[in-house]
């Protein structure tokens, strides 16, 4: 089994309850939801005129292969109601791939740590309650640290319970 860090995250409609669902799907595709962090209301990052979101991270044990693994989300994505629209816009459910293992991936479909997760606080708050002594392969620092040093000063929100 591979372990994965995957995020979660929803501003259209039900968010919490998409949130649920989606890792309710996961479960039922071959990927094991070990644990799931709180969820956090955050200010929206990068698209900045739109909803705020749900975001949340899922620990996550699997046999498929991370572009089996990316496929599985894209499909989650779609069953939740995501249709193309403004790319960094509006959607029901984005499933990003955070890490997976200590695996490096450059590939036209799929890179593997996710390119902007040190620049985004509404990944590192949720991935740094679960693991904060995980080490990112390229830059070797810690969640923690990572967390620490972000520059983006965007709100995120921790909510009572998930
Ligand atoms: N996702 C984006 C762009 N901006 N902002 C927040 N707060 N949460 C997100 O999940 C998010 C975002 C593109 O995937
Ligand atoms: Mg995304
Ligand atoms: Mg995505």
């Amino acid at each position: 089994m591979k372990r994965a860090y995957l995020s979660l995250g929803s501003n259209l409609g039900d968010r919490a309850g998409n949130l649920k669902r989606a890792l309710e799907e996961l479960t039922g595709a071959g990927v094991h939801v070990l644990r799931v962090s709180s969820y956090y209301k955050t200010e929206p990052v990068e698209f900045r005129a739109q909803s705020w979101f749900i975001n949340c991270v899922a620990e996550v044990e699997t046999e498929l292969m991370p572009l089996r693994l990316l496929s599985v989300c894209k499909l989650i994505e779609r069953r939740l109601g995501r249709r193309r629209g403004v790319r960094k816009g509006p959607r029901d459910m984005d499933i990003d791939i955070l890490l997976f293992e200590d695996a490096v991936i450059h590939s036209q479909e799929l890179v593997i740590p996710h390119e902007r997760m040190a620049e985004r606080r509404f990944v590192l708050a949720p991935l740094a309650e679960l693991a904060p002594e995980l080490r990112h392969p390229v830059s070797l620092e810690t969640i923690r640290e990572m967390l620490h040093n972000t520059q983006d000063a965007a709100h995120v929100v921790r909510m009572r319970s998930s």
